[in-house]
């Protein structure tokens, strides 16, 4: 996943940066952005880490802004991608089976767009482990995934996908055209969200795909965040929460347009652009009817973030009041899965390892470690197994089926899950 090197110059416009909500500065348009959800001082999503790394722990402050001119809402303060993407990065795509299905489809979907083309050429931004990529390696299709986090990328590599450890711009664009020709297909999943600087990636991707190739990207969708108070789904990596809006407007700025969007059931909700270059390609009418939802829904008004942030605001206190309930009644809990999603939540909330014992999670990389901000302590997932809690806080509420499936067990015990999206619930 990449973004320039440091703070937007964009953003870096205002005098008072970091320290109001006056003067800041839209990453796409260069408008005044509107804050209108403040979580404080936040450590970063993925920043697991040792008892002894504490006193020296990062924080900054995260908010959100809204751009009401072109509608982005995104952070008001960026991390610098290489605190975040690294050779130590905590997320593995792979974790989860039902990604692994859903991904194959969206090859399988991309792979169907070129179905007339000999030889065609597949780019993936933030590749990760090549969950998605493998499928064309596996096809004997000429690919290549960018990956800036190197550890990751060496499992795609391991796997046979061809991966460059890189943050994408348009110099890239240039030196990848230059080796490869031009790309058939660009891809990228839970990847341009992250990218602060979507201009550098967007003049790349103009550059890189021939006249008639697609752009095919997803991300977790404002609509469903909105809706389902899914409030965790901002950290330091989500630089953006697109809708259809606000992604027509940044591309319309490169002579590209949508052609096509798909809401996908993935993250909790997630949408996916198809995008062409201007006038290449038919624009379907699923595009208009989605606008239309986004303005029913009030997603190019500011008074709907004023809204979300007090229901964001109600569900930080119904479920803080929820735990401490629980420890009231010297119930155990715990949490289950670390997620980047977690660390807002936990922090946000004020959630500490006096109200949850410990996290389970299946990356080994996160076990032994602590959560970031809170401190509560991340291990294995057979100490989850080995001694069910009472009740089990789901960080991984996106996964909820799959997880919840596959822990019947836990529930046949007596045990409960607490979720809070869409909201606060004990079930059963
Ligand atoms: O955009 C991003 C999304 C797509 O993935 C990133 N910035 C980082 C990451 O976000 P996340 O960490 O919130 O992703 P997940 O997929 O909601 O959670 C993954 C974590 O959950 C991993 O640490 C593994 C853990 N997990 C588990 O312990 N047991 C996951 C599943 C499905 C499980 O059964």
């Amino acid at each position: 996943m990449g973004h320039e090197m440091t703070i937007s110059e964009r953003q870096l416009k205002s005098a008072t940066f970091g320290s109001g909500v006056h003067g800041m500065h839209c990453l796409i348009c260069d408008a005044p952005l509107e804050s209108f959800l403040d979580f404080g001082r936040m450590p970063m999503a993925n920043g697991f880490l040792d008892e002894e790394e504490f006193e020296d722990e990062f924080f900054f402050n995260l908010r959100t802004g809204f751009c009401a001119r072109c509608k982005m809402v995104q952070l008001m303060e960026q991390v610098d991608r290489e605190r975040m993407f690294h050779h130590q990065y905590a997320f593995f795509s792979s974790t989860s089976r039902h990604m692994a299905l859903h991904f194959e489809q969206f090859a399988r979907t991309a792979h169907g767009t070129m179905e007339d083309k000999t030889d065609p050429f597949i780019v993936e931004i933030g590749s990760n482990d090549g969950i998605m990529l493998r499928y064309f390696a596996n096809a004997g299709i000429r690919h290549l995934g960018i990956e800036p986090s190197a550890n990751v990328a060496e499992i795609a590599r391991e796997q046979g996908v061809n991966t460059i450890s890189r943050f994408f711009d348009e110099n890239l664009a240039a030196e990848i055209v230059e080796q490869y020709g031009q790309a058939d297909l660009f891809l990228g999943a839970n990847v341009m969200c992250h990218v602060p600087d979507l201009h550098a990636v967007a003049r790349g991707v103009r550059s890189l795909l021939k006249p008639d190739g697609l752009l095919m990207f997803e991300d977790p969708y404002l609509g469903d965040i909105v809706e389902k108070v899914a409030y965790d789904q901002i950290y330091d990596e989500h630089a953006f929460y697109f809708s259809v809006l606000s992604v027509r407007h940044l591309f319309s700025e490169h002579d590209m347009e949508v052609v096509d969007v798909k809401p996908q059931n993935v993250h909790g909700g997630s949408m996916r652009y198809i995008i062409g270059h201007r006038g290449a390609h038919p624009v379907s009418a699923g595009v208009t009817d989605q606008l239309e939802k986004e303005q029913a829904l009030g997603l190019d008004q500011p008074h709907t973030f004023d809204a979300f942030r007090i229901k964001v605001e109600q569900s930080r206190d119904r479920l803080l009041e929820k735990l401490q309930c629980m420890r009231q009644e010297g119930r155990r809990v715990v949490g289950y899965a670390a997620t980047s999603k977690s660390t807002t939540v936990t922090n946000y909330c004020g959630i500490t390892p006096e109200l949850v014992e410990f996290i389970s999670d299946t990356t080994p990389i996160k076990q032994g470690k602590y959560s970031p901000g809170t401190h509560i302590p991340v291990r294995p997932y057979d100490d989850f197994k080995a001694n069910y809690p009472d009740v089990a806080l789901l960080f991984g509420w996106n996964h909820a089926r799959e997880i919840m499936d596959k822990e019947r067990a836990f529930q046949d015990s007596g045990g409960k899950w607490l979720v809070y999206v869409p909201e606060v619930k004990v079930i059963p």
